[in-house]
């Protein structure tokens, strides 16, 4: 981490609703950043999707790493980077901890699911691991970070797992006694009933995150008024990429001219700019 950045650690500690937005590469991370987003979350489903593989465990910590860390060195707000299970048990959680804190990345999302995973949203099972195993495996994270900044975020699925909301409070208690330093609440519902519930039963003595993907009504405003501190906005960003790739392509397919689309894309004036070209060229003057 370059001195210019930004820990997640010390963003959260200014008090104010953090607001991240979901990337899966440097150019996306940075247009995050200029929109004001305070962090990027470095998506798991993003980053698969941006190979045309499944967010199922298929890629490697290795690959991911290499996705999160050329995102970091474009910004100089932080990367909160999911890194799904962990990538398998405690062992390998206490080495990505090691290599995502050396590569520069100041925190890290972990969720409850058995490895290898599958997304949340997709229709296969969504086995946990029981409570006690996530709390000794959040316990080797927490162990295995070297400087006092690293941040780790604790992800319970039990309401992705319907579960119930009881069962989702008493994992995420358990989660911020062993040592998390947030829990994230994720839920597939259409609506925000049952984070409002978890939120109502929560006693706020970890920071609460969530991912509102399926109740894009909730705005951040709303849930900061119930408690919430991290609104992670996911996967906006991938869904609007296919959009404006499939709508441009079309139409320059079907026009037989790109004089269709001039109007609606970047000038190459504006790639050159999230290049920093000028910085480069002058590096050689
Ligand atoms: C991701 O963006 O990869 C997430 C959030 O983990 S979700 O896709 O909702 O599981
Ligand atoms: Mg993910």
């Amino acid at each position: 981490m370059t001195a210019r950045q930004i820990s997640f650690r010390k963003l959260m500690a200014s008090g104010e609703l953090v607001r991240v937005a979901g990337a899966h590469d440097a150019l996306g991370s940075t247009l995050a950043q200029q929109a004001g987003f305070q962090a990027v979350w470095a998506s798991s489903l993003e980053v698969s999707a941006s190979r045309c593989l499944p967010d199922a465990s298929v890629l490697t910590m290795t690959e991911y790493l290499a996705a999160a860390a050329s995102m970091q060195k474009a910004i100089n707000i932080p990367v909160v980077a999911d890194v799904d299970t962990g990538y398998g048990n405690n062992l390998n959680v206490a080495h990505m901890v090691h290599e995502y804190e050396a590569a520069g990345i100041t925190a890290v999302c972990i969720e409850d699911k058995l490895y290898p995973k599958v997304n949340s949203f997709a229709a296969a099972a969504q086995d946990l691991l029981p409570t006690a195993d996530f709390v000794r495996k959040i316990g080797t994270a927490k162990a295995a970070q070297r400087g006092e900044d690293f941040y780790v975020i604790a992800r319970c699925e039990a309401l992705i797992s319907r579960l119930g909301v009881a069962e989702a409070l008493e994992r995420c208690y358990a989660y911020a006694d062993g040592g998390a330093d947030a829990i994230l609440i994720h839920s597939k519902q259409r609506d925000q009933s049952e984070i409002v519930a978890f939120l109502d039963g929560w006693d706020g003595r970890r920071p609460v995150v969530i991912v509102p993907t399926t109740y894009p009504q909730w705005s951040a405003a709303e849930a900061e008024k119930h408690g919430v501190s991290v609104v992670i906005y996911a996967n906006q960003g991938l869904r609007a990429t296919v959009q404006a790739l499939r709508s441009t392509f079309g139409t320059i397919f079907a026009d037989g001219t790109s004089l269709g689309v001039e109007d609606e894309i970047a000038p190459v004036s504006d790639v050159f700019g999230l290049q920093k070209l000028d910085d480069w060229l002058a590096l050689e003057a």
